[in-house]
C-alpha cells in the first residue's frame, strides 16, 4: 500500500499549528510522547467486549493487562475503590451512568449550559435531556456563583433521581458536601462530572468529590492530560443503596450496574489502544513530576486572572480556584464570536461560551473561555501569563487592524519557540 501522504501531510501541519500558536482551549492539553506512541499500536486490531479476565473473544491476555493496568492506576490515582476505563468519552461515561441509574422520563438536575454547565448535564438538545425529565439551576448573576439555595429549592420541588454537578465554565470549587445533604433530603443519587479539573483533584488542590458523590466521571484528556477518552469512578463501592435491579430483576453492586451499563449498555468494543494510553498517562499523574505541573496550573490561572482584571477584563466569579476563567467581554465592546476568530489570526486559540444571562446566542455569546492546562505543559510559568494577557488584549482592542494582528503573531510565533513541542518528532 502506498503511503498515504495526504493525510500524513495534514497531521505535520497540525503538529506545526500546535507549535508555534498559544493553546489556551481549557479543555485542550499536551500529552507525553509515550501516551501518543500507545494509541498508534497495533493493540487498535484487538476485540475486547467485556472486562479484563471475563470477554467475548479470544486472544484478550495481553489487553487484560493493560486495561487492569489501567484501573489499578487510575484507583491509585484518587485513592477509590472502583474505577471503569473504557468510556469512549466523557459524554459516554455520563450516558453510562444514567442508563444504570435512571428510567427514561425520571427527573435530573444539572447545572444549566448557559452558565457553565455541559450538554450531557440536561441539555434539551443532548441525550440527557431528551430521555429524561431535565431541570437545572445556575448561578447567582451577582455573584456567578453556583446559586445552591436554587439548587436546594428545585431538588426539593423536583425530586430528582439525580443531581448532577460539575462543570464545563465555572472556575471556582464545587460544595459537593452540600448537594449531598439535599440528595439524601430527596432522595437523588449525586454524579460529580469532574472532567475539567480532574487533575487539580487528582493532586489535593480542590476539593474531592469522592466522599460525597456517588458517582464521579471524567474526560481523561483535559487537566489529567491522558488521551482523549472518558472514565467513570466510584469512591466507596457500596450496594446500591435504592435497590436498583438488573434486566434480570437482581439486585446488584453499583460497580456491577456501571459495568453493564458501559458494555453492554452504550457501548461495544472497547479502544485497547487508548486504554492502554490511558495506563500510561494515569502512571504519569502518579508522579511528583505531575503534582508540580497541577500547582502549576493554579498559579498560571491565577497569575493570567490577575493580568485580565488589572487590564480591566471582568471574570465571572472575580477569579478562579481551578485552570479556567470566563471573561465576559460585554464592557469591551466585542462579542466572544469575533474574539475568538482575531485571537485565530495571531495564532492564539480558544473558544467563544456564553456567560451566565448571556443576551446573545450560543453562536455569538458575550464571553471567551481561556484555560492553561495546555500552556503549563509547554513550560510557561507565571511570570509568562503577562505576554499572553498583553497579547490578547492588544489583539481584543485592534481587533479590525490587520497590520497589528499580523505584528501579534510574529511576536506569538516567536515566544512560542521557547517552549519546545515534541522534539522528538522532527
Ligand atoms: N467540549 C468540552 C469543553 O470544551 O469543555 C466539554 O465537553
Amino acid at each position: 500500500m502506498q503511503r498515504d501522504t495526504l493525510v500524513f501531510n495534514l497531521i505535520k501541519q497540525e503538529l506545526e499549528r500546535q507549535r508555534r500558536g498559544i493553546e489556551l482551549i481549557a479543555s485542550e492539553n499536551f500529552t507525553s510522547l509515550q501516551v501518543i506512541e500507545a494509541m498508534g499500536t497495533v493493540l487498535t486490531n484487538k476485540y475486547a467486549e467485556g472486562y479484563p479476565g471475563r470477554r467475548y473473544y479470544g486472544g484478550c491476555e495481553i489487553v487484560d493487562q493493560t486495561e487492569q493496568l489501567a484501573i489499578d492506576r487510575l484507583k491509585q490515582v484518587f485513592n477509590i475503590e472502583y474505577a471503569n476505563v473504557q468510556p469512549h468519552s466523557g459524554a459516554q461515561a455520563n450516558a453510562a451512568v444514567l442508563l444504570a441509574i435512571l428510567q427514561p422520563g425520571d427527573a435530573i438536575l444539572g447545572l444549566d449550559l448557559s452558565m457553565g454547565g455541559h450538554l450531557t448535564h440536561g441539555s434539551p438538545v443532548n441525550f440527557s435531556g431528551k430521555l429524561y425529565q431535565a431541570h437545572s439551576y445556575g448561578v447567582k448573576k451577582e455573584t456567578g456563583l453556583i446559586d445552591y439555595e436554587m439548587l436546594e429549592d428545585k431538588a426539593r420541588k423536583v425530586k430528582p433521581k439525580l443531581i448532577i454537578c460539575g462543570a464545563s465554565a465555572y472556575s471556582r470549587d464545587i460544595d459537593y458536601a452540600r448537594i449531598r445533604l439535599v440528595a439524601d433530603e430527596v432522595g437523588a443519587f449525586v454524579m460529580a462530572d469532574i472532567a475539567h479539573p480532574a487533575g487539580l483533584i487528582a493532586k489535593n488542590l480542590l476539593s474531592s468529590p469522592f466522599q460525597h458523590c456517588h458517582f464521579v466521571t471524567s474526560t481523561t484528556h483535559k487537566t489529567l492530560r491522558g488521551p482523549r477518552g472518558g472514565i467513570i469512578m466510584i469512591g466507596k463501592d457500596f450496594e446500591n443503596p435504592f435497590g436498583l435491579k438488573d434486566v434480570k430483576g437482581n439486585t446488584r453492586m453499583m460497580s456491577n450496574l456501571l459495568d453493564m451499563a458501559v458494555f453492554p449498555g452504550t457501548q461495544g468494543g472497547p479502544l485497547e489502544h487508548v486504554i492502554a494510553a490511558k495506563a500510561i498517562a494515569f502512571g504519569e499523574i502518579l508522579t511528583d513530576e505531575f503534582t508540580t505541573y497541577a500547582q502549576q496550573v493554579q498559579k498560571n490561572a491565577q497569575s493570567m486572572a490577575t493580568a485580565f482584571v488589572s487590564r480591566g477584563y471582568q471574570i465571572i466569579s472575580a477569579g478562579t480556584d481551578n485552570h479556567l476563567m470566563l471573561i465576559d467581554l460585554r464592557n469591551k465592546n466585542i462579542s466572544g464570536k469575533k474574539a475568538e476568530q482575531v485571537l485565530g489570526h495571531a495564532d492564539i486559540t480558544a473558544n467563544k461560551n456564553m456567560v451566565p444571562f448571556d443576551d446573545k446566542s450560543a453562536f455569538v455569546t458575550s464571553g471567551i473561555r481561556f484555560g492553561v492546562p495546555a500552556i503549563t505543559t509547554r513550560g510557561m510559568k507565571e511570570h509568562d501569563m503577562e505576554f499572553v494577557v498583553n497579547a490578547i488584549d492588544t489583539v481584543l482592542m485592534n481587533a479590525d487592524d490587520t497590520s497589528v494582528l499580523m505584528k501579534v503573531k510574529q511576536q506569538v510565533n516567536e515566544f512560542m519557540t521557547q517552549f519546545p513541542l515534541y522534539p522528538e518528532l522532527g
